[in-house]
């Protein structure tokens, strides 16, 4: 991060100030809160007992912060020790809820990011969800199915006194998915001897997941960019999209670009990205990252006509709308000029924070649509939230039932951050609307459920 943060008006720059000293060290953190701190200046404008009552001080310093060490043993019997994290930020509207990372850049800063963010993405669904992250910087790239579910095995055997359906309720995020939240919820019903269905989300479908979760986020961007282009009379037919990333929000959100006539003409993992003008072939692309979990540089070797560039972010393709999918910061003010000398029309954000400061500021003085992640991804978590009503009702929904709860909620998410940001006359601003819409909600039920 090389880009300087615009300075803060006075009502929120000494909690930003006291932010930075007690976290020096953590740049994700510092600007996810000065995001959100930036957006709700006119809130705290219009409510004054939010000022009066510590609201803001309170909400950027987590609830509790577990930090815990995973030692594991791999196939060869070399002893390895890596840090596990969870922080739980906010259980005003219900249990902690958020994902876990498995990856070796997770730190605290990074978790703590993250998991102030999920305070108000949750809040934003309309759900009976609090926000928290974990995870650990354990790299799974290159493990074999053994390790990684002895990794999980120690994780767990700390984590679990921290969860419960009632408590806390991990999902997963990068480097976990289906296979990991199998054998961590393994080890949690073997240590607690409680066969507790609502204690993780993300589950096969099987053993009480729930239908459209796997596809939920990437398909949740797609339906958010679909909402900001309906406003304006357009729609996905025919437009080219970039996505960014290969893994699960990616993949679905490339599968429901096509279903909506869109043709997605790039994937990408850390190693560079492919294009290929024709569409990005997704049975090819799964094949590749879901059952050989391969590079993206295998791509081009069964598509000739595509190309692969190492080292590079498919921000330099010409598209009309964008989503990225990967990770924090991957488009930067240079890939955002890029998109918009391009005629970029809209940016929906897949991944958390993707775009940096500048990029986020050029979008929207260009008058590009941008969607934040906070409100773009929201799907994913709401159907998290869908998963754990049905567990609690011992029901199971169809696919087709879910994915249209998926819709109205994308909607109602997208409602609510666009009619946020008319009433505090910044019309068309979605990261000002997502916010203070998010920020509302958690205020009202922090000042009524008093100062804890
Ligand atoms: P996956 O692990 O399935 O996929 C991650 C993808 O991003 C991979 O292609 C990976 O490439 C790439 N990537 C990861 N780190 C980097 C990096 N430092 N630089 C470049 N590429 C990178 O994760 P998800 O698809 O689940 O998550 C993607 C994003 O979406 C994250 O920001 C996550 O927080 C967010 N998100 C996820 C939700 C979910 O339900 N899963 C919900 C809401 C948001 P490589 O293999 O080379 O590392
Ligand atoms: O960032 C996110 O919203 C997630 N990784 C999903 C969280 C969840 O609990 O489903």
């Amino acid at each position: 991060m090389t880009e300087e943060f615009t300075p803060l008006p006075a009502v929120v720059r000494d909690v930003y100030d006291v932010v930075v000293a007690r976290n020096p060290h953590e740049p994700e953190f510092q600007q996810a809160v000065h995001e959100v701190l930036d957006s709700i200046v006119p809130v705290l404008e219009a409510h004054p007992e939010f000022v009066a009552n510590g609201i803001v001080e309170r909400i950027v310093e987590p609830e509790r912060q577990i930090i815990f060490r995973v030692p594991w043993t791999d196939d060869a019997g070399g002893i390895h020790v890596n840090r596990g994290f969870r922080v739980q930020f906010s259980s005003v509207l219900g249990p902690y809820k958020g994902g876990l990372r498995f990856h070796p850049s997770v730190n605290l800063s990074i978790i703590k990011f993250l998991g102030f963010e999920q305070i108000f993405k949750n809040a934003l669904t309309g759900q009976g969800i609090g926000g928290a992250k974990g995870g650990s910087d354990f790299d799974p790239r290159g493990r074999s199915d053994a390790e990684i579910m002895r990794f999980c095995q120690s994780f767990m055997n700390e984590l679990y006194r921290h969860l419960g359906e009632h408590t806390d309720v991990p999902a997963g995020d990068i480097g976990v998915g289906a296979r990991e939240i199998g054998y961590l919820f393994g080890q949690y019903r073997k240590v607690t001897n409680r066969h507790e269905s609502g204690m993780f989300t993300g589950k096969g479908v099987q053993w009480g997941g729930a239908e459209v979760r796997t596809e939920a986020t990437g398909y949740g961007a797609v339906f958010f960019a679909e909402e900001m282009l309906a406003v304006h009379s357009e729609t996905f037919e025919g437009k080219r999209v970039a996505v960014s990333g290969s893994g699960n929000v990616a993949i679905y959100a490339i599968d429901k670009a096509y279903q909506l006539g869109a043709v997605p003409v790039t994937a990408s993992d850390s190693s560079g990205y492919v294009v290929d003008d024709a569409g990005i072939d997704l049975d090819l692309l799964r094949r590749i990252k879901e059952v050989e979990r391969g590079r993206i540089s295998e791509y081009v070797l069964a598509r000739p006509d595509a190309r692969f560039v190492e080292g590079a972010r498919p921000w330099e393709v010409p598209v009309d709308v964008a989503i990225p999918s990967a990770t924090q910061n991957e488009l930067d003010e240079s890939d955002a000029q890029a998109l918009i000398a391009n005629g970029v029309r809209a940016v929906a954000e897949g991944a958390n924070m993707p775009s940096t400061p500048g990029a986020v500021a050029a979008f929207q003085k260009a008058g590009v649509l941008f969607g934040p992640g906070k409100a773009a991804n929201a799907g994913g978590v709401a159907t998290s939230a869908l998963e754990m009503s049905q567990n609690a009702a011992r029901q199971r929904w169809s696919f087709s039932d879910s994915e249209a709860k998926l819709r109205a909620i994308m909607q109602r998410v997208h409602d609510s951050a666009y009619a946020a940001a008319e009433r505090y006359d910044r019309p068309g601003d979605y990261v000002v609307g997502a916010n203070a819409a998010g920020f509302e909600r958690v205020a009202h039920a922090m000042l009524a459920q008093g100062v804890i």
